[in-house]
C-alpha cells in the first residue's frame, strides 16, 4: 500500500479511500488497485455492485473547460470496455490553482487537465492529446476507440494528423478568439477578427473533411476515434 501520493497531492478523503478500496472478487484482499488486478478479476462474472466498485487508477486534475472535457470524454469511453475508472479533483483556473507550486511539479505549463497515473508511480500526464495518446497506449490494447500503429499505419497517422491540427490549431486559436471577443480588457478590432477568421476558416476545414465521412480518420466513412473526441469539445 502506498500512501505516498496522497501527501503530494491534494485528494479528498473520499477518493483516497476509493483508490485503496478492496476490489470485490479479488479474495477480499486490500489493494492498490491497478489495471493488472482488472486483467485477472474475470470481468464476464462482473456485477451491478462491481460495476459501482471500478478500481481508479486514474486521478484527473480538470475544469469543465473544453480541454477538460476531452479526457473526461475517454476516460468516460474507456470505462465500459477496460473497467477502470478514475477520480476527480476540480481545479478552480479562475483563483490560479493551476499556478500553485503542486500543480507546477505535475504540470510545468501551469494548465489543466493533468492526468496522473495512480498505477504507475503516479506519473503525471499534461497536454491533452498527450493524455489521450497516453491512455490509448497503455490502457485502450483492443483498439477501440484509436488504430494499431503497426497493422493500420495509415489510420494511425490520419488520426495523427487531425489531433495535432486540432491541438495546434482548433483549441488555440478559438481560445485567443474567445478571449478577445468577451475577455479583453480592451476592445482590439484587429485581434478580434484575426482569431474569428482563423476559427472561421479551420471550421470550414472540419466541414470540407465531414462532407463525406461520419468521422475524421478510419477507412470509408471513418470510425470514431481520438481524433474526433480531441476535436469535439471545441
Ligand atoms: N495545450 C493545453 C492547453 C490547456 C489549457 O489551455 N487549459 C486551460 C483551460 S481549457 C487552462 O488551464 N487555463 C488556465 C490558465 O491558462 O492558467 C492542453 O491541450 O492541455
Amino acid at each position: 500500500m502506498q500512501t505516498r501520493s496522497f501527501f503530494r497531492h491534494p485528494i479528498p478523503f473520499l477518493a483516497q479511500k476509493q483508490c485503496l478500496a478492496t476490489f470485490p472478487g479479488y479474495g477480499g484482499r486490500k489493494t492498490r488497485l491497478g489495471v493488472r488486478n482488472l486483467r485477472t478479476s474475470g470481468v464476464s462474472g462482473v456485477s451491478t455492485t462491481l460495476a459501482i466498485n471500478l478500481p481508479k487508477p486514474f486521478l484527473l486534475y480538470t475544469a469543465g473547460t473544453p480541454n477538460g472535457r476531452k479526457t473526461s470524454i475517454y476516460l468516460e469511453e474507456l470505462k465500459p470496455w477496460y473497467w477502470i475508472g478514475y477520480d476527480t479533483y476540480k481545479i478552480d483556473i479562475s483563483q490560479n490553482t493551476q499556478k500553485e507550486d503542486w500543480f507546477l511539479a505535475i504540470n510545468p505549463n501551469g494548465r489543466i487537465p493533468v492526468l496522473v497515473d495512480l498505477a504507475v508511480d503516479d506519473f503525471p500526464v499534461f497536454e491533452t492529446a498527450a493524455i489521450l495518446l497516453y491512455l490509448a497506449q497503455r490502457y485502450d490494447r483492443g483498439f477501440k476507440f484509436w488504430f494499431d500503429p503497426v497493422a493500420d499505419g495509415k489510420d494511425y497517422s490520419t488520426m495523427l494528423q487531425w489531433m495535432f491540427w486540432a491541438h495546434g490549431g482548433l483549441g488555440p486559436m478559438q481560445g485567443q478568439s474567445n478571449h478577445f471577443q468577451r475577455f479583453a480588457p480592451e476592445d482590439i478590432p484587429y485581434a478580434k477578427k484575426r482569431y474569428l477568421d482563423e476559427t472561421e476558416r479551420l471550421f470550414g476545414v472540419l466541414q470540407l473533411r465531414l462532407q463525406e465521412r461520419d468521422y475524421l480518420a478510419g477507412p470509408g466513412k471513418g470510425r470514431y476515434s481520438l481524433a474526433d473526441i480531441n476535436a469535439f469539445t471545441w
